[in-house]
């Protein structure tokens, strides 16, 4: 579409808007919500030829954000993005080889201002091994910049496009196989300021989601390659943010004093699912939905489509750990999508009188890591995993699987959930513990004196060394027998039929 008609059509839209409404609608900033012609025309522009000595970009990687570009005339901006192909860790003793702009998932955050001359130079690493290119949804032009950035291992392009439209703007890569290039991580946000500026906040992050398939299962072990099938049928492994289970939780969790504003560019590289983002215990004061000019207030949940992002802005006012989330829940609890943004301050009791959210909604993610997890797959890799090593992974992950029901302490509720600690039950034929967890129990059991007629589903989301090495620490703690569990022995109970649902005790 010509600009001139889209001017016209945009105007029209806000014309019959500001009629719906009855109100006469008054310019205010750009960026607030405001349908006026006046406001929509300003959205899209061309400002004229560059002003001033060209501006190197300065450019950001996850969660952070370049500073505002504070200029108030157009320049001619060089950005100098390069492709590597690189090995990195997506959960905890988990790699996958991504490939990425500028060697994080997302890629580099890009930052000018509208009416920007931007001159693009994508370079692909020498050591690639394959071909990659740059479609910027806020280029406009014909595949967005795809078609005239088509590198070569060790070769780098240059392209030029004017920043017509202000917002926030996905890029990803568009080098066939296009659904595996992002799949990859070849995704991520170019902010294109209005004219003006945004307005002024205490912080500003980076966030973005993305959908990953590996041949092996959710928090498998070791080297996983990215698994085609899968992503055809949109069944992904893992769902995150920012390219990494643990991205923004623990150490590397995004931070906020109370009574400060927070601003994050949200962003969705799919490249299949389409995000309901959530922060559990915020509401979003303002909320630019599809990234677009027309704000929205006070809003529980945004939909960021794939290939879409949004500008979520909301004031801190008690402190605590608030949860970043995919609200479609299991991809936050089972396959990653879980961040943390911890607040610090006074506490507001009129607001909210207290006590954490972490282990409630967290278990095992609220611990800053899983380090003793990984210890435990490296040693069992190489052969050398002690007992030791085994009750300490089996610990961490104890607190995020069986304490939700059997209690931290291993006391279980009465009535519910039957004990572990030092459970006749478990000792009596502490192998049948590896079927309990892998097929579930049901039934009548008898613990400890008292009776259970209750369910306990399988735990399958455990793989067998995760399953090993929490029954060696149960079977190690609270004063019950001592004893240790292999992988493989979990492997053989696994595969074996269920027992019996009601064993007589
Ligand atoms: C959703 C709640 C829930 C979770 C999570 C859960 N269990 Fe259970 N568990 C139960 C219930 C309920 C029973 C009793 C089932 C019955 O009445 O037949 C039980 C029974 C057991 C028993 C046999 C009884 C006893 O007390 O010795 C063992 C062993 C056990 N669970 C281990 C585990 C382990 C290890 C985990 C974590 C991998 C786990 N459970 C996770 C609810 C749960
Ligand atoms: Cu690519």
């Amino acid at each position: 579409m010509s600009r001139s008609l889209f001017l016209i059509l945009a105007a029209a839209g806000a014309l019959a808007l500001a009629g719906c409404s009855g109100k006469p609608s008054a310019v205010s900033p750009v960026g607030e919500a405001d349908a006026s012609p006046a406001a929509i025309a300003a959205t899209h522009g061309d400002f004229g030829p560059p002003q001033g000595e060209p501006i190197h970009a300065v450019l950001t990687s996850p969660p952070h954000v370049p500073p505002p570009v504070n200029r108030n005339y157009p320049a001619k901006v060089i950005v100098e993005l390069e492709v590597v192909e690189k090995e990195m860790p997506i959960s905890e003793g988990v790699s996958y080889t991504f490939w990425t702009f500028g060697g994080t998932v997302p890629g580099s955050f890009i930052r000018v201002r509208q009416g920007d001359t931007v001159e693009f130079h994508l370079k692909n690493a020498p050591d690639s091994k394959m071909p990659h290119n740059i479609d910027l949804h806020g280029v406009t032009g014909p595949g967005g910049g795809a078609a005239s950035s088509f590198t070569a291992p060790g070769h780098e392009s240059r392209f030029t496009f004017k920043a017509l439209n202000q917002g926030i703007y996905v890029y990803h890569c568009a080098t066939a196989p296009v659904g595996m290039h992002i799949a990859n991580g070849m995704y991520g946000l170019i902010l294109v300021e209005p004219p003006e500026g945004l307005p002024k906040v205490d912080h500003e992050y980076y966030v973005m989601q993305g959908d990953f398939y590996t041949t092996g299962k959710y928090r498998q072990k070791g080297h996983q390659p990215f698994d085609m099938e899968k992503a055809i049928d949109e069944h992904p492994t893992y769902v995150l943010f920012n390219g990494r289970e643990g991205a923004l939780t623990g150490d590397n969790a995004l931070t906020a004093k109370t009574n400060q504003t927070v601003r994050l560019f949200v962003g969705n590289g799919g490249p299949n699912l389409v995000s309901s983002f959530h922060v559990i215990g915020e509401i979003f004061d303002k909320v630019q939905p599809e990234g677009g000019t027309v704000a929205q207030h006070n809003v529980q949940t945004t939909l960021i489509p794939s290939g879409g992002a949004a500008m979520v802005e909301f004031h801190t006012d008690v402190p605590g750990s608030y949860v970043l989330v995919d609200h479609s829940i299991f991809r936050a609890f089972n396959k990653g999508a879980l961040g943390i943004l911890k607040v610090d301050g006074p506490e507001d009791k009129t607001i909210y009188s207290g006590k954490e959210v972490d282990s409630v909604y967290l278990g095992d993610r609220s611990e800053p890591n899983l380090k003793a997890v990984t210890t435990a797959a490296t040693a069992h890799a190489a052969g050398t995993l002690t007992k030791a090593e085994q009750v300490a992974a089996g610990k961490q992950l104890f607190t995020g699987t069986c304490s939700v029901c059997h209690q931290a302490n291993g006391e279980g509720l009465p009535n519910v959930f039957p004990p572990l600690a030092k459970s006749d039950f478990l000792a009596a034929d502490p192998k049948r513990a590896m079927t309990i967890v892998t097929h579930g129990l049901s039934g009548k059991v008898t613990v400890n004196g008292h009776e259970y007629d209750s369910v306990m589903p399988p735990m399958s989301q455990l793989n067998d060394d995760e399953v090993a090495n929490i029954l060696t620490y149960v079977l190690n703690s609270w004063g019950n027998p001592g004893g240790q569990f292999s992988k493989e022995e979990v492997t053989k109970a696994r595969a074996e039929a269920p027992a019996a649902a009601a064993p007589e005790h």
